[in-house]
């Protein structure tokens, strides 16, 4: 596998970053995780702009254009002969002393991976997943607005543990009011009385590059969809749920905290909704 690491083509083996890196000891850092889908990458432009939104929230100057990025990007895909897979793209804040301080870091790293990603096992996106509501609460706006993609993804992980130990592929977290935020590493969207209802990026949601893609299909379809703030109650009472993500697409869900959403299979909407998404992916990518 070809890594492109800082300009250059490199072998896997050799795709090495310092330890004095403050992406390794600080988390400080962007990334992006692109879906290539039959030689067109999704929605590159809105990755890419969600990377420097990341980047200008950490003060993080990166001295590549966004037109540079993307050649990069259609390069590592072409370079590994891909024409469908998941690019993995990370900016760190490069080397610099040990202390936090930033500004000792003058040069970021840029690499770019293309490989393939493991999904939910096949059989869930036809009987849903079943989740659970984690205690690990969305980080504060005020401490870590989690719109940024950052490196440091400590408070997912806490959750995603959490999710496995309850035997859970997932699981839903909430901000510190107690509404849903996301899950994980994936939106949360529920259907109530033929309506698409989500929670506000202000909610802790990130906003996912997926979901903005449900809003327009919704649109293509003619669902009513609004974002709203929504409880677990909500959610259990709902009449069908799905979570969407780069790797996860979209995905059923037919159980929360034990108890069944509506009638306990997929509902018709997210059908519809995964069908329309599956006829997107590759008109609205870019050729590599
Ligand atoms: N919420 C969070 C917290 C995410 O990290 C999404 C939602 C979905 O956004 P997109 O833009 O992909 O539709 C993400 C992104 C993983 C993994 O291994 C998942 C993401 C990122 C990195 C790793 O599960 N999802």
């Amino acid at each position: 596998m070809k890594i492109y690491l800082d300009g250059k083509f490199v072998d896997q083996a050799d795709a090495k970053i310092s330890v004095f890196d403050h992406g390794l000891l600080y988390g400080d850092g962007v990334f992006e995780g692109i879906r290539l889908y039959q030689g067109n990458i999704f929605r590159l432009d809105a990755h890419l702009e969600r990377l420097e939104y990341s980047a200008k929230a950490l003060l993080l100057k990166m001295p590549w254009s966004r037109a540079e990025i993307a050649e990069a990007t259609a390069e590592t895909c072409r370079q590994n002969g891909l024409t469908d897979g998941y690019i993995r793209l990370v900016v760190t804040r490069g080397v610099g002393d040990l202390g936090l301080s930033p500004w000792l870091c003058p040069v970021p790293s840029i690499f770019i991976i293309a490989a393939k990603i493991a999904l939910y096992p096949a059989e869930h996106y036809t009987t849903g997943l079943s989740i659970c509501t984690v205690a690990t609460r969305r980080m504060n706006p005020a401490a870590l607005p989690p719109a940024v993609k950052s490196l440091n993804y400590l408070n997912n992980i806490l959750a995603k543990i959490e999710a496995k130990q309850a035997g859970c592929l997932e699981a839903i977290m909430l901000n510190d009011q107690g509404y849903v935020a996301e899950c994980t590493g994936d939106n949360l969207f529920i259907v109530h009385k033929g309506e698409i209802l989500t929670p506000a990026a202000s909610q802790g949601a990130l906003k996912g590059i997926t979901r903005d893609a449900i809003f327009d299909i919704a649109a293509e379809l003619k669902i009513p969809m609004r974002e709203v703030n929504l409880t677990r109650y909500d959610v259990w009472n709902a009449d069908e749920c799905f979570l969407t993500g780069t790797a996860a697409e979209v995905i059923p869900v037919v159980k929360l905290d034990g108890r069944e959403i509506g009638t306990g299979k997929p509902g018709t909407i997210t059908g519809r909704v995964l069908g329309a998404f599956h006829r997107r992916v590759v008109v609205e990518g870019t050729k590599i």
